[in-house]
């Protein structure tokens, strides 16, 4: 039965008019050169051929026939290097499909510069007739737009998962180092086949034990089984693990003895993993130790981690995720006052990792202010793919759309029209890293991320780190067609469904640039109405400031400023409450209940409005999702079924509460035509 288990790689029958069109292009498997990785796209192609065209392809070593696949680099491959293919832009993760002739044959080559390359090509030669795309006559090439996409798994040591709602980590510490999970396969060659390049095994959280040599002997495991797929390990590193597993009295990072500590114990861990990508920091961060204990910063904690991974090649990725108790500055631009500063001053082997947004993964943010505002550092961008925010596990909400706008939002800087997506895509001087990171909802759950649904959103982050200008319908018309099967009324109402499925989530939680308003600690359903957290800018008060007079945080010059941040031009349209998209009024201003909407509406009855949206969004996709009962197999419909039938009542619980908690405040009267409460 279909569990979810092979998420998009499915790889079932096709139709056999379609099995009869591509069987003859591919009929043979011809590899020259051997290594892991090869062997890893061969058999992927093998797998996936044999599953979608009733019988995989021999291997040969020559090509004696048409129909061949041929795959290698010029180096690796005499019959790809007579070819003479246009390689060089491609670079060291770049590939080529072309179909040509040798010596008389039809065939398809797939090359690249590296191994690597050809996985990945691999991988899409399988996307296309996973699409039903022809393959004859092709010519495609693709390569990379980012160097270092990335994972964060929030996975501590005792497999616990901090916001993770797909069962346990799958790292299982303690099997390993003997057994290795045949798991970790599937989970390579999935990350593989979208592009991922990199895991980040433990949690920012997490304390320092990971760095012990017993835990790093099973590290060297995983990393080995992720090797052949191109990805390479990185870990946490917890800023005071000099205390913590050297005994010793400071972490300070100008101290010598410290400097001296961090370089011996990464020394070791690059004798047992050789390729250790390097390390991710959380700093000075909602109680993390970090330089700032010692009147240092974080260029100061970032660069001596450099130095110690320098000269093996790793890199540190530092997190911009900072704000401080007792801070009276507004949250949102904490971490601008403290990083901007430091632009330049980080070591050429260091990315600051941004959030999206200056909060915290609300269902919407207006982009970072930082992205624009660091030119000389190389900042790398940090989705989260778990949905802390957005419902958890039950509630259908695709992150393309969000992680679209905020890729294609307008920094301002140095001029109009450079989108975030460029400042990720610049290089900031010739040799700086690229890069982007998703905290990941993977887990021990036979669906791997919880919902099959959810799912859609762990595919969404690799296709938009490889290219952050891709586009969130054509992510979710692939994915629905790799994951659901093909038809056009699969295509329609899954990729429907998905487009308008995150404007519902901020419609029923979040509307109007609301943001923040999720039950202590948990994060999962309303509470408005909290005040009395011991730190003031963890209560939803803070965030909506509703008062009879009205609601919405001041950030323009009247209130805390933090439009300021922006670059000119984006400040005076924030700043401004008639510029201002209504999707961020609240974020930036304080507004009367009677303020005039541009439905014509009072801002106390579009809200109302808004509310109602969501929730009658979320009937609206129960009623597309009955359209499929027989279309799609029984067991995967029924999961998503109860899960809409869930998101439904919470949606409505939103509603219901946030209403009732605000006409608390304002004292309204509820407009007409809206729903009584369920
Ligand atoms: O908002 C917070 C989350 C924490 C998380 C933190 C962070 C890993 O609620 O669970 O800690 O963000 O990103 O560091």
């Amino acid at each position: 039965a279909e569990d979810g288990y092979d998420l998009w790689l499915r790889y079932r029958a096709v139709e056999a008019e379609a099995q009869a069109r591509y069987r003859p292009l591919a009929a043979a498997i011809v590899s020259e050169g051997r290594s892991d990785t090869i062997d890893a796209a061969t058999q992927e192609l093998r797998r996936g051929l044999g599953g979608m065209l009733g019988q995989a392809p021999a291997t040969a070593a020559r090509v004696t026939g048409d129909g061949a696949i041929v795959i290698g680099t010029p180096a690796g491959s005499p019959i790809v290097a007579r070819l003479r293919l246009p390689l060089s832009g491609l670079g060291h993760e770049g590939f080529l499909i072309r179909s040509v002739t040798i010596d008389g044959r039809r065939a398809t080559v797939i090359a690249a510069n590296s191994d690597i390359g050809l996985l990945y090509g691999a991988f899409r030669y399988l996307q296309r007739i996973q699409l039903r795309q022809p393959v004859d006559a092709i010519d495609l090439s693709d390569k990379p737009k980012l160097d270092v996409r990335v994972l964060n798994h929030w996975d501590n040591l005792d497999r616990y998962v901090e916001r993770g709602y797909s069962g346990e980590s799958l790292w299982d510490w303690q099997k390993l180092p003997r057994f290795r999970d045949p798991r970790y396969t599937d989970y390579a060659r999935a990350n593989a086949s979208i592009g991922i390049n990199g895991v980040v095994l433990t949690n920012v959280n997490a304390n320092a034990d990971i760095l012990r040599p017993e835990w790093l002997e099973k590290v060297k495991i995983l990393a080995e089984t992720f090797r052949p797929y191109g990805i390479r390990v990185y870990l946490t590193a917890r800023f005071s693990a000099p205390i913590e597993l050297g005994g010793m009295k400071t972490a300070d990072p100008l101290d010598p003895a410290v400097r001296a500590w961090w370089k011996a114990r990464t020394d070791e861990i690059y004798r047992v993993i050789p390729d250790f990508g390097g390390f991710l920091v959380k700093a000075n961060s909602e109680g993390q130790p970090g330089p700032g204990d010692y009147k240092r910063t974080h260029a100061d904690g970032a660069n001596m981690l450099a130095d110690a991974v320098k000269p093996h090649g790793g890199i540190v990725m530092w997190r911009a995720f900072v704000y401080e108790p007792h801070n009276p500055e507004d949250r949102h631009k904490q971490a601008y006052t403290d990083f901007v500063p430091l632009d330049g001053k980080f070591a050429d082997n260091v990315l600051v990792q941004v959030k999206n947004g200056a909060i915290d993964f609300q269902p919407r943010e207006p982009f970072h202010p930082i992205f624009g505002a660091m030119p000389r550092t190389p900042l790398m961008m940090e989705f989260q793919i778990t949905k802390e925010y957005l419902g958890f596990a039950t509630h259908l909400a695709y992150l393309g759309t969000m992680w679209e706008e905020v890729l294609e939002s307008d920094t301002g800087r140095p001029r109009a029209g450079r989108t975030v997506a460029d400042v990720l895509e610049t290089r900031v001087r010739p040799g700086a890293l690229t890069g982007m990171a998703g905290v990941a909802n993977i887990g021990t759950d036979r669906n791997w991320s919880g919902s099959q649904f959810d799912q859609a959103n762990w595919y969404a982050f690799g296709r938009m780190a490889w290219n952050p200008d891709s586009k969130a319908q054509a992510i979710a018309a692939d994915w629905t067609r790799m994951t659901w099967g093909a038809g056009p009324a699969i295509d329609d109402a899954v990729t429907g469904m998905m487009m308008r499925s995150r404007e519902a989530v901020v419609d029923y939680m979040t509307p109007l640039g609301l943001g923040h308003l999720m039950a202590t600690g948990h994060h999962y359903g309303p509470a408005p109405w909290v005040s009395d957290l011991a730190r003031p800018e963890w209560n939803p008060v803070y965030y909506h400031k509703a008062d009879q007079g009205g609601i919405g945080f001041d950030r323009t010059k009247t209130g805390s400023d933090a439009v300021s941040q922006y670059a000119p031009s984006v400040a005076a349209r924030y700043g401004s409450v008639d510029r201002v998209p209504e999707e961020l009024l609240l974020w930036f201003h304080h507004v009367p209940w009677s303020h005039r909407m541009a439905s014509g509406r009072t801002l106390w009855d579009e809200l109302i409005v808004r509310y109602d949206r969501g929730v009658g969004e979320v009937a609206a996709m129960q009623a597309r999702w009955d359209t499929l009962r027989d279309k799609v197999d029984p067991g995967r419909w029924a999961e998503v079924r109860d899960f809409l039938a869930i998101q439904h009542d919470e949606a409505t619980w939103w509603r219901d509460a946030s209403i009732a908690y605000f006409q608390s405040v304002s004292k309204l009267p509820l407009p007409a035509g809206h729903a009584a409460p369920a």
